[in-house]
């Protein structure tokens, strides 16, 4: 049990929506589960618009609220800055934070291109100096499921990985009146479905594999080139649907879908789908690895499940497995409920928040590290370039 002379962690989070709510839960919640060696506090929220994040300060007892992320900066009681913003503003707080000598916990993508990337990179190798520290948030890695899938493949359950499939499906765009959004505007999100959740599938078979994406081919397109414009566009969430001839059109400047082939340092061939159009599909992270020894497979959609296939099984019986992934002795399971008894998707961010916690109180660097997302922009960035150019293009019959 963890008693009341056990050193806090002040937290001070950028950003009060979808993500802002989701590590607010798991800020608040972490030490009623896990035995943290630092508590965290929820000192302060900072939020341009003051009403909206007091309304979520009050909600999960954040003790102060800001109306400029520039403030938490300055506080005593912040010895971490949580940036859950959009990434357009990622780069400017993260270097700021860990130039004062705050930790930081950035959401995903890193940022808007892998020149800010670099430079975030830079300044949290500077900060490490000082044993100030910086992670990424690409919290499907805490999902049990992966977990598993990782020490599995670590362990050569599967063998030598040959061919690696990842796909990242929603489909809040399917409708053509779904409205404007932040997510939509290459100035703020820096890509679309690329970047928003083919970032995860980058980063995820990376994670799983040990293994690096070492070149891509890759296609892009943007199905629905305006929609309505909403406002304010800051505040939409996924989906919605507005009214025709409601509101004027704004125009789409990001990528609907990316569909990228690549090819792993071990040699593997890889398959990559980020979609918002993929109709009936919710947040489907679907990744199937197959290796010389067996196969993995994991859909978000059923998160407490990993399929594995053991090819030295006797053919009479061998089949994919379906491995319920709740008992205490995998990957954080301990702490939560008996056998059967499901998590869910804030479970990941809980668990986010227990690895980086612990980690600063080891003295380690938590991870992902800015230079994992560094790493992954660089994928990001290799696809838009292989999508831009027409030579890698041949066309049927031509
Ligand atoms: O995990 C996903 C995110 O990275 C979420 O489901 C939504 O899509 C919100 O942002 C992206």
């Amino acid at each position: 049990m963890t008693d009341d002379s056990t050193a806090t962690l002040g937290i001070g989070m950028v950003g009060y929506s979808f993500m802002g709510v989701v590590h607010s839960h798991a800020w608040r919640n972490v030490r009623s589960f896990f035995d943290v060696p630092l508590v965290p506090r929820l000192a302060a929220l900072a939020g341009r618009n003051v009403e909206a994040a007091t309304a979520v300060a009050d909600k999960f007892g954040w003790e102060h609220v800001e109306s400029d992320w520039r403030a938490l900066l300055a506080r005593d009681d912040v010895d971490l800055v949580d940036v859950c913003t959009p990434g357009d503003t990622h780069a400017e707080i993260a270097i700021a934070a860990l130039d004062a000598g705050k930790h930081v916990l950035c959401e995903k993508p890193l940022a808007n291109s892998v020149s800010e990337a670099a430079e975030m990179a830079a300044a949290a190798a500077r900060a490490r100096q000082a044993g100030v520290r910086a992670m990424v948030g690409f919290t499907y890695r805490r999902v049990p499921a992966i977990v598993l899938a990782r020490n599995l493949v670590a362990e050569g359950r599967i063998g030598e990985i040959r061919h690696v499939r990842a796909q990242y499906l929603q489909d809040w765009l399917v409708d053509r009146q779904a409205p404007m959004s932040w997510r939509l505007e290459k100035s703020r999100a820096g890509s679309g479905a690329l970047g928003d959740i083919g970032a995860h599938i980058v980063d995820l078979t990376q994670f799983i594999t040990g293994e690096q994406i070492t070149g891509v081919s890759a296609l892009m397109e943007t199905f629905v080139k305006q929609r309505p414009a909403a406002e304010p566009a800051a505040e939409v969430k996924l989906g919605g649907h507005v009214d025709a001839g409601d509101a004027p059109l704004a125009d789409v400047t990001v990528d609907d879908a990316a569909v990228f082939t690549g090819r792993f340092s071990g040699g593997a061939l890889a398959t990559f789908e980020a979609t918002r159009y993929a109709a009936g599909r919710k947040n489907a992270i679907r990744i199937e690895i197959n290796g010389s020894l067996g196969s993995l497979a994991f859909d978000f959609e059923d998160m407490n499940v990993l399929h594995f296939y053991d090819d030295s099984e006797s053919s009479q019986t061998a089949g994919f497995r379906r491995i319920l992934v709740t008992e205490p002795d995998h990957p954080f399971l301990a702490a939560w409920w008996p056998p059967g008894h499901l998590l869910g998707y804030e479970h990941g961010f809980t668990h986010q928040a227990v690895d980086l916690v612990t980690a600063l109180a080891d003295g380690r660097g938590p991870e992902p590290t800015f230079d994992d997302g560094l790493r992954v922009q660089q994928v990001l960035a290799a696809v838009e370039q292989s999508a831009a150019k027409d030579s890698a293009w041949t066309v049927v019959g031509g």
